[in-house]
């Protein structure tokens, strides 16, 4: 399949709506006359706009129509084999200095960077289409939108930012003609492809990113990892607001009362199932809804956390997604949806591991060769994605698109540990829950190039995305609790603990409803905890486990402290801390001491 496809020439009426802001104008004619482009796409969003380029893309196998019957209005990509995932060793972060990217981000001098850069862009997009993607960051009336613009050479990026994000002429309205205004300049060319070409730089005083040399959505959707969160957080920190890499969702009871909850888990970790959770039947009369699946921007109003989602689609993980696991995103990603990298079957459906029913007998697989279920590899790529806008999905939270957002009651933390964290644990106040966050860890997963399954410190599961450097980032943290006269109440979850049979001791998915419901009535003031070294834990009785076929050893492991366990897991705070070269802030080493101490109680 290719990845690289020569220009396309759309007629009359498709691929000329200019943005008139000077400043836009200046920067694209900028950069056309560096990349050398054989002609400029200026995209609107429009339907038409969106049929011309599948069909140039059918045309130019960039893109494989699925079966109309069995996906309608749905197409498969493929990736090049050797890109397929983030790529956090060629990302950077391009601050006057080093201190100010900090410990935890690679760095590169900016003005070296650029013109590294603009040395590989030059007469980078001979022969091909410059398309110009504009598009907002949020809901248009929100007070926390922000304005992108992304030039790229490939129509899949063009393609998968108009499902991600609300694209076109949305977005010049929202910019207007003030060449002063604020908008975000992101140029990606695939360039050849090649890994030993491949960057990802952010440059935030500038409000910019370039990345060349990938064509892998995390690296090139510059809307996502790269605007809403790396540059997203600089720009937070600056102006007093968060960005988070966190799924919203709100939950009602039977009685109509609703909440709404914000969740950090690191990528590939469970975020879009826990957003689309579909409470087990115990639950009868509670909805769970989707505002997130990955990314919230908050800011504080009245005292009050509020969050809106910046996307408008879902860049989900495929493997393992199906009817038991995450009924809402089967339904979400039945129709109109871009999947890159899994397994398309001899009838024109797609497949991957994981998905209800028995393996396909023949299929081709994610790199375009003959699969059967006795071949050693696997079918769809372990990171293989689904793009799909968020309207599909049924569970879609009716407040999604308020500009002010929705008001966050708990924030959760979460990673994937087999032992020593418990299932559910609530923070103390908001600096010990800062500190949840700074010290979360998880096994690592496909989602970025490097080895699965090594426990890795994962602050707030923003490690890959901080855009700044990480102890102000926890500063920033503690600062925010500080203007907050309602925070949201902290907690940290767990549902990867494995007995001593290796075999996880929760079931997951749907009846994380029961964590949920007990994070809530903590809400509401009328759950039950006990105080524990390392947090207000639920006892089993707190939690409604009705229904539930678990026994009560496996209860009692999920929610046990096994102190020898925990004087492993301070030291390993410790060493984290440390190796941050000491920007880690007071508030944090004396929260480190005060769990020392009640451990030691
Ligand atoms: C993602 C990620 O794609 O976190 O959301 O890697
Ligand atoms: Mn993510």
């Amino acid at each position: 399949m290719k990845n690289i496809a020569p220009a396309i020439f759309p007629p009359n009426g498709i691929g000329d709506t200019k943005p008139t802001n000077q400043a836009v104008l200046d920067w694209v004619h900028e950069i056309g006359r560096l990349t050398k482009p054989e002609n400029i796409f200026w995209c609107d969003g429009s339907e038409r706009e969106n049929e011309f380029l599948i069909a140039e893309s059918l045309k130019q196998n960039v893109l494989i129509k699925l079966d109309e019957k069995k996906v309608p209005r749905s197409y498969l990509h493929r990736s090049n084999p050797n890109d397929v995932a983030r790529v956090e060793k060629v990302t950077f972060i391009c601050t006057p200095t080093k201190v100010e990217a900090g410990p935890t981000n690679n760095w590169s001098e900016p003005a070296e960077t650029y013109s590294k850069l603009y040395g590989l862009l030059n007469g980078a997009m001979r022969g091909r289409t410059m398309f110009v993607v504009p598009y907002i960051m949020g809901p248009p009336d929100s007070p926390l939108t922000k304005v992108g613009f992304e030039i790229t050479d490939s129509k899949y990026v063009a393609l998968s930012m108009r499902i991600m994000t609300r694209m076109g002429k949305v977005a010049l309205n929202r910019l207007g003609n003030d060449p002063k205004a604020e908008w975000n300049r992101g140029v990606h060319s695939l360039l050849d492809v090649d890994p030993g070409r491949r960057f990802i730089c952010h440059f935030p005083q500038d409000n910019t990113i370039i990345s060349v040399g990938s064509g892998y959505g995390g690296n090139v959707l510059l809307s996502k990892k790269c605007l809403a969160l790396r540059i997203g957080s600089y720009l937070a920190r600056k102006q007093g607001w968060m960005a988070e890499h966190m799924l919203i969702l709100g939950v009602e009871s039977p009685e109509g009362k609703k909440h709404y909850v914000a969740a950090a888990f690191p990528s590939a970790c469970g975020k879009t199932n826990f957003a689309m959770l579909i409470p087990p039947k115990h639950f009868k009369g509670w909805k769970v809804t989707t505002v997130g699946d990955d990314i919230a921007w908050m800011e504080i109003r009245d005292g009050r956390l509020f969050a809106v989602n910046p996307e408008n689609g879902y860049f989900g993980v495929v493997p393992g997604t199906s009817y038991k696991s995450n009924p809402n995103a089967m339904k979400s990603i039945e129709h109109d949806t871009l999947y890159t990298n899994v397994a398309l079957t001899d009838d024109g459906d797609v497949w991957w591991e994981g998905k209800d029913g028995p393996p396909p007998k023949h299929a081709i697989d994610w790199r375009g060769n003959d699969w059967t279920p006795d071949s050693k590899e696997k079918a769809a790529h372990p990171n293989s994605r689904f793009a799909t806008p968020m309207r599909n999905n049924p569970a879609l939270d009716p407040n999604v698109e308020k500009g002010e957002g929705v008001p966050i009651s708990a924030i959760i933390f979460g990673g994937r540990r087999s032992d020593t964290v418990p299932l559910v644990y609530e923070a103390f106040d908001w600096t010990h829950g800062v500190y949840l966050g700074a010290t979360m860890a998880s096994e690592t997963t496909a989602a970025a190039t490097g080895a699965v399954g090594q426990v890795r410190r994962d602050p707030m599961a923003m490690l890959p995305f901080c855009g700044y450097n990480i102890g102000d980032y926890f500063r920033h943290w503690i600062g925010i609790g500080k203007r907050l006269t309602s925070p949201p109440l902290i907690f940290n979850v767990n549902w990867f603990r494995k007995g001593t049979n290796g075999k996880f001791l929760w079931p997951g998915f749907g009846e994380n409803m029961r964590v949920l419901k007990w994070v809530i009535d903590r809400c509401e003031q009328n759950g039950g905890a006990v105080k524990s070294p390392v947090g207000w834990l639920p006892t089993p009785h707190d939690l409604d486990l009705d229904g539930l076929d678990i026994d009560h050893k496996c209860v009692a492991d999920l929610l046990g402290i096994d102190h020898e366990e925990w004087q492993k897991e301070l030291a390993a705070h410790k060493t984290f801390f440390d190796s941050l070269g000491g920007v880690v802030p007071e508030e944090l080493q004396e929260q480190r001491e005060q769990l020392i101490a009640r451990f030691a109680e």
